[in-house]
């Protein structure tokens, strides 16, 4: 049977930045997404982030690991995803970026910062978008929050992700993009504060969200403490590169990834390598 979005569900994506796509993938393509997540876990890449490292925000995250990069090629040709992209974005071609893992463990990590992956990587345009694909159930206290329609809202600096007491510290810092909001901080004082999207989710279920899309949370805590999650990037037809600011060496003009393939684009290009393997 083809998986493709319900019109309510492409309404939500281009209005909301975000949907929950139940019962998205078989069982056999979530324990074939697990197996992937689990060999990346144990043979860490160049880009595995460690400064949460022993911090109340400890998190296993790694980044377009080139050690898995043709398991992943070959996994997500058995996904339904060049099919759904194509849906929600009206885009004739889909083509995969590459994954992230996040592994919280032990019950003990807190509230990931709120940001916009848009902030860090050099992307333009519409057609983007992530799988955010969970190995675990969640419930809503502990799952991806997202801020319904920020995707067409304010592009904000990044989080460095360094601070566990600042969750605003910005990445860049130079003016470039306003500081981040102090999200957490504003909820807490008044919860209408912002319109925050989340679901309960099973395995099988996929959060599909836009990357520019403000998102955050999904902490573990005594009663959810394992959370195992496969984050699958893809982009089509409108997808351009953005140059990002200079001021932070470890990121400057071409993000963190790709750096080779992205050092040949210029402002506006349409963002294509033969890196990325077209699938749809
Ligand atoms: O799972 C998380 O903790 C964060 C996810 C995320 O940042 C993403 O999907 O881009």
């Amino acid at each position: 049977m083809e998986i493709k979005p319900t019109k309510s569900q492409i309404d939500a994506f281009r209005n909301d930045g975000a949907f929950l796509f139940e019962n998205c993938l078989t069982e056999k393509q979530i324990s074939d997404c697990y197996e992937i997540f689990k060999w990346n876990m144990a043979h860490p890449g160049p880009s595995n982030f460690r400064a949460l490292d022993g911090t109340k925000l400890q998190t296993h995250i790694d980044n377009a690991n080139p050690l898995s990069k043709d398991k992943l090629d070959n996994l997500v040709k058995t996904l339904p995803f060049g099919k759904i992209f194509q849906e929600l974005w009206g885009s004739e071609n889909v083509w995969y970026f590459a994954e992230e893992i996040f592994a919280k463990e032990n019950g003990n990590s807190g509230r990931g910062p709120w940001h916009q992956d848009t902030a860090n990587l050099p992307w333009a345009g519409k057609h983007w978008g992530n799988a955010w694909i969970t190995f675990q159930s969640l419930p809503k206290k502990n799952s991806l929050e997202i801020i319904r329609g920020s995707h067409n809202g304010i592009q904000y600096d990044g989080s460095s992700f360094s601070n566990p007491d600042d969750p605003t510290e910005p990445l860049w810092g130079d003016g470039t993009y306003p500081r981040l909001p102090h999200i957490d901080e504003e909820l807490s004082k008044d919860p209408n504060a912002y319109d925050v999207l989340s679901w309960d989710l099973k395995p099988r279920d996929v959060v599909i969200l836009h990357p520019r899309a403000l998102h955050g949370g999904a902490p573990v805590d005594e009663q959810c403490p394992t959370r195992h999650t496969l984050v699958l990037r893809f982009f089509g037809d409108d997808a351009t590169f953005r140059c990002l600011p200079t001021s932070n060496p470890s990121h400057a003009r071409n993000g963190f990834l790709f750096r080779e393939e992205m050092e040949k684009l210029n402002e506006g290009d349409l963002f294509r390598s033969p890196i990325f393997q077209k699938i749809a």
